[in-house]
């Protein structure tokens, strides 16, 4: 491994490449500049540099005809780019150096950037890890995505509400981008199938064109840069109507392109699904069809025999969200490019695999068959061949992609793909038992696991520089790219010395955030305190309504004994709730009602605080996430398919309270039992509980804690303007509590209290701490991304040819 830890530009140099870029590409003086054009210069100079390793990348996948990878996603969370891009450069010191030299400050540059969110959560952030790990392993591979004008809505609070703002990431212009109006390709819908000498041709009656934006992503130490390819919808036919404008009908004339342009609007902000919606229907064809578009031009430009294209192309989609790409794939194949139908489908499996990310029975896309047939009329027809071969090779009918009047697209998506894959063993497991049961029984080797990942040098090197520079100091930098050296560092956690320098890297974090929080929200906490945080999209079955029943119950405690020798907690939530889920929004309302409450009793407050930080975003999972003391993963067990955030706070020495769901179940294996609070029910355990008819009411009138917290809420305690304003909240709580909240609320209690003791012992926690860290090497995406290469796409790294 390359051991140089610096770029070899100097910082003259690097100095001189942003002031010419900021006079010469932005037309700026530097004594007028602001700081968004500070950042706009800085990012250019970055730029520069990934330009030249992107191009070297892409002659030598030319060069040696190599298979590419195709990761087709509705979602890339990507965040900030320009420090991740100076990081895996090297540039620190010098961009830090060069910035200093030009009398601006370097943080504030950075903080200017906007956060790019175009995703709603796990997924998303999964798919931009994925891309960082296939550069820095040197993979040839292509993200395709939205370009989505307005991302992730913006949260704010009024009066504890979550209120929603549009995002407006593109307001400045976006330095990363590169617009590429050559590569543009017409996307039909609706319209009309026809026969002609014996040819199917599908004659759409509407168009509009995806036009391609190219952002290069950088891997570790620049020796690889891939590219994600977003696509923006445009008009067909040129900007404008001329007749309308001539006409003096300014505002028809502005329709089309108007209407056009919908299309890359807006990310869908449900983080389960939007059933039935026409327009992210169309959404998920235009990125799927301009993506197999470009894909097969590109193989084109290389090869001339079609038959090679498996062996050229690997296409993994992101859930079934393009799993239009089935049909798609073989309408090219067989209609356009004449192969036998059964031909086409086996070559368009061979390039297809498929991610499963939920088992929530409300989560499966699924599209009523009217809709799909009037924006897809020919689809459907391929939907239902793809059927009827799939019944002719295998034994069973009942195993269909169109049942109900709807078309399935988890079933199609089986169908279609040589590999189906879940994204922890536990839910893998539960996809072969559950959801894909009879499929599986069919194919018993379609279904494998691939554990998500995180990406080491965005959620450990540049997040937390601190314990990073601790680790490079004990063992070198070459965990940064092969994560299982943190190993490396379990001798030395036993050295009273270095477990202090590992402390004091998490005590100096949270008097960050501390002040961070102080300036920004007024919030004023003791970095002292446990600091307890649980940051994820609202949902029932990630139970932040456990978390804030703890707490009251917890508060009630130490009102009845306010002297008593209570750990000092702060309970940390971050999160959005989507603008339809009401329950969820509700959750929102209450945590924030709660820690009105909380935080103003005197009593208690020195103990325990609660603070609902607003607008989660990448940023500030970044911001939080070094500063954690412990980490809540408390969904119901066999609902979270994964988690990722859970494998981030263990590599960076949170401890984890948390059930067997997920990826906790191997965070727990690899960290050891030891250095995990486990509390709750186990997935087959749920399932049995929720049989019995009143096992809400049974597990209140076992806990008295928790019948009094319940009664808190509903008796207004938290709501005095409005008592009855949760009684939602309690009623499903006693009633018929899907998610198991009451069940699990006595051993969550248990197991918080033996967090509060381990505490104490601030030794003892800060060995556990940082055994999370030299054990959470497995939860590399690098990892994950070797694993899929050589298990799903046969693809090889490049980066050392
Ligand atoms: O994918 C998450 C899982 O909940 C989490 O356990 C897992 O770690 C992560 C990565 O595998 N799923 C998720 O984030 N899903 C979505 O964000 C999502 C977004 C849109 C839609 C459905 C799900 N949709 O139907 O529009």
């Amino acid at each position: 491994m390359n051991m140089v830890s610096r770029n070899t530009i100097t910082t003259d140099d690097f100095r001189a490449a942003i002031l010419r870029h900021l006079t010469y590409e932005l037309g700026k003086d530097a004594s007028h500049a602001a700081v968004e054009d500070w950042r706009m210069a800085l990012s250019f100079a970055v730029r520069d540099q990934i330009v030249d390793s992107w191009f070297a990348a892409t002659r030598k996948t030319y060069d040696a005809g190599a298979k590419r990878v195709y990761y087709l996603s509705m979602e890339f969370l990507i965040g900030r780019l320009l420090k991740d891009g100076i990081i895996n450069l090297r540039l620190l010191d010098q961009a830090r150096e060069a910035m200093q030299a030009l009398g601006q400050d370097f943080d504030t540059v950075l903080a200017d950037e906007p956060d790019a969110a175009l995703g709603n959560g796990g997924l998303g952030r999964l798919a931009a890890c994925f891309l960082e790990s296939l550069s820095t392993l040197g993979c040839p591979a292509y993200g395709y995505g939205i370009r989505y004008e307005h991302g992730l809505f913006r949260q704010s609070f009024v009066d504890g509400r979550q209120m929603e703002a549009p995002e407006t990431w593109l307001l400045q212009r976006h330095p990363w981008e590169f617009e590429r109006p050559e590569s543009r390709y017409r996307i039909g819908f609706g319209g009309e199938v026809s026969t002609k000498a014996g040819k199917t041709i599908w004659t759409p009656a509407d168009s509009v064109d995806a036009e391609a934006y190219d952002t290069p992503v950088i891997g570790w130490q620049g020796r690889w840069a891939n590219t994600l390819r977003l696509w923006s919808a445009v008009a067909s036919d040129g900007p404008f109507d001329l007749d309308s404008f001539n006409r003096g009908d300014f505002a028809g004339a502005a329709r089309p392109e108007a209407l056009a342009r919908t299309i890359s609007r807006v990310l869908y902000p449900d983080d389960t699904t939007e059933q039935g919606k026409e327009l992210r229907l169309k959404q998920e064809y235009f990125l799927t069809s301009a993506a197999l578009k470009d894909i097969l031009r590109r193989f084109d430009s290389e090869h001339d025999d079609i038959g090679k294209l498996p062996g050229k192309v690997a296409i993994q989609l992101n859930d079934t969200h393009p799993a239009i790409a089935g049909p798609e794939l073989v309408r090219i194949l067989h209609d356009e490019r004449g192969l036998p139908f059964e031909e086409a489908m086996k070559m368009a499996q061979a390039c297809l695999s498929y991610t499963n990310h939920t088992l929530l029975p409300e989560a499966l896309e699924s599209w009523p068959e009217g809709l799909f047939g009037k924006l897809l009329p020919r689809h459907l027809q391929i939907v239902d061949r793809i059927d009827d071969a799939h019944a002719k090779a295998n034994p069973s009918r009942t195993l269909s992609a169109r049942s109900d009047h709807q078309v399935k697209m988890g079933e199609l998506s089986f169908i279609m793909a040589h590999k189906v894959n879940g994204v922890s063993a536990l839910h893998t497991e539960l996809m072969k038992t559950t959801v894909f049961s009879e499929f599986h029984r069919l194919h018993p080797d379609r279904i494998i696991n691939q554990t998500n990942g995180v990406t080491p040098r965005r959620w450990l090197l540049s997040c937390n520089p601190r314990l990073s520079g601790l680790i490079t100091d004990t063992i070198g930098e070459g965990w940064v790219d092969d994560l299982e050296q943190l190993k490396g560092i379990e001798p030395h956690i036993s050295d009273a010395g270095w477990l202090e320098r590992y402390a004091a890297a998490k005590r100096d974090n949270k008097a960050d955030l501390a002040n961070w929080m102080a300036k920004t929200t007024g919030v004023k906490v003791d970095p002292a305190m446990m600091f307890d945080v649980q940051i994820k999209r609202l949902h029932e079955y990630k139970r932040q309504h456990l978390n804030i029943l703890e707490a009251i119950a917890h508060w009630q405690e130490i009102k009845a004994n306010p002297s008593a020798d209570w750990t000092p907690r702060l309970k940390i939530f971050a999160g959005k709730a989507a603008p339809g889920y009401f329950f969820a929004k509700d959750i929102i309302r209450l945590i924030n009602d709660v820690a009105k409450v909380l935080n103003a009793d005197t009593d208690t407050r020195d103990v325990l605080q609660v603070a609902f930080l607003p607008n989660y975003n990448v940023t500030l999972a970044e911001r939080l996430i070094p500063a954690a003391d412990l980490s809540e993963q408390i969904s119901t067990a066999g609902k979270e398919a994964s988690g990722t955030g859970n494998m981030k706070f263990a590599l960076n020495g949170a401890l984890t309270v948390g059930t067997l769901d997920g990826a906790n179940v191997e965070i727990r294996d690899h960290v050891g039992a030891d250095n995990f609070f486990l509390f709750g029910m186990t997935a087959d355990k749920v399932e049995e509980r929720r049989l019995i008819p009143d096992h809400a009411a049974q597990a209140i009138a076992a806990d008295p804690r928790l019948g009094a917290a319940l009664k808190a809420i509903r008796d207004g305690v938290f709501s005095p303007d409005e008592p009855g304003r949760y009684h939602n909240i309690t009623d499903n709580l006693t009633g018929p509590d899907y998610f198991l909240v009451a069940s699990d609320f006595t051993d969550y209690y248990r197991a918080q209290r033996e967090v509060d003791a381990a505490f104490k012992d601030k030794t003892h926690w800060m060995t556990m701490a940082a055994l999370n860290t030299a054990r959470s090497g497995w939860f590399s995406s690098d990892r994950t991304i070797t694993d899929y290469m050589s298990q799903i796409w046969d693809a090889k790294s490049l980066r050392d040819s």
